[in-house]
């Protein structure tokens, strides 16, 4: 006997690709219902290669019998239907930034903190991880398995689909427009500054202190889901391009590593590939890694500034790794060790 699965936020990006991700790696799904909101009922969204699923309205669902919930609205909406769900019985992942720091909540990359699944029992909610925390902790874990890392500097330059399907369809229309003589203004909902042929240094509303809520998120994740002695300084940075975060890892060690060291131990590491050939193109860019499940790795090299420090490359599509694929590995884990059907 399989799941009952019902994804909620089915018609947004990382709802159809949690569909795509579930179908692919052959969840254990005996039923998955698409949920969305109400101006969404009856939508279709595709489960694989040839089922049509029609969108069913979060508000009125009674999630009684569903065991997964795998979630990806906005944070208010998963802050009133998700504890809805777990109180129901069903076990949540949760997509949104709403629990994350929620001590009750464990928050989870698979290849980092697996174990901490088991906390899902307190609330019934288990988080998952802000797209561009997940690939840098992904790269991260083994390095400080192996040499204790004290101090990250990381600047991130991040696709546009992190922002919703409206967002695409600004850089999209805001492109094509530029050939057309059209204002940036013209096509500018989302972002506060044109896109297009632009970086704007600015992602998720501004904290008291002068940082973004993105730039907090990589502080406060990486301790919760790493290490709490871990110091993050992160600038994040929104680019035109569709698919795929990009990061720059600068990493101060308390003990020495070298590049080589650095290098074999990310080779073997679980969800990362190295593609870093020290030369032109031996690296690996967004465009390369859209539809992709790794974390790619690349430019790894001594920072000579500092006693132990090593800079490295990484990309990663931030729908998958960093949304819809860290999501369904959660609640594989979940079917497997802890569910038991
Ligand atoms: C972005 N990282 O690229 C964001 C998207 O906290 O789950 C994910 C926001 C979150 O815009």
């Amino acid at each position: 006997m399989g799941y009952k699965v019902a994804v909620v936020g089915a018609t947004g990006n990382v709802g159809r690709e949690m569909m795509q991700t579930m179908f692919e790696r052959k969840f254990p799904a005996d039923e998955v219902i698409a949920l969305a909101s109400h101006r969404s009922v009856g939508k279709e969204v595709s489960y694989g290669d040839d089922q049509i699923l029609k969108c069913q309205d979060l508000a009125t669902f009674d999630f009684k019998g569903t065991d997964i919930v795998l979630s990806s609205p906005g944070a208010s909406v998963s802050a009133e239907f998700s504890p809805k769900a777990a109180a129901a019985g069903a076990v949540v992942v949760d997509n949104t930034s709403h629990f994350r720091m929620d001590p009750d909540v464990p928050l989870v990359v698979p290849e980092v903190n697996p174990e901490a699944i088991a906390g899902y029992k307190k609330k019934g909610i288990i988080a998952n991880p802000n797209c561009s925390t997940i690939q840098m902790l992904v790269a991260l874990k083994p390095l400080h398995d192996l040499a204790t890392i004290k101090r990250v500097v990381v600047a991130t330059y991040q696709s546009v689909s992190g922002g919703g399907k409206a967002a695409m369809d600004e850089l999209f229309n805001q492109t094509k427009g530029v050939y057309v003589n059209q204002s940036a203004e013209e096509n500018r909902k989302v972002f506060t500054k044109q896109i297009a042929f632009n970086v704007i240094p600015h992602i998720d509303k501004f904290m008291d202190d002068g940082m973004t809520k993105e730039e907090w998120k990589m502080v406060v994740e990486t301790k919760k889901i790493l290490d709490a002695n871990i110091e993050v300084c992160a600038s994040c940075v929104r680019v035109p391009v569709f698919i795929g975060h990009s990061e720059m890892v600068n990493v101060e060690f308390v003990k020495g590593i070298s590049e080589d060291e650095a290098r074999n131990v990310l080779r073997e590491a679980p969800g990362v590939t190295v593609i870093d050939h020290h030369k032109d193109g031996g690296y690996v860019t967004p465009a390369e890694c859209a539809g992709e499940d790794a974390v790619f790795v690349s430019r790894i090299r001594k920072d000579p500034t500092v006693k132990n420090g090593l800079n490295f490359w990484c990309v990663s599509d931030n729908l998958r790794k960093g949304a819809a694929l860290n999501t369904v590995q959660i609640a594989e884990i979940l079917a497997s060790d802890y569910l038991g059907k």
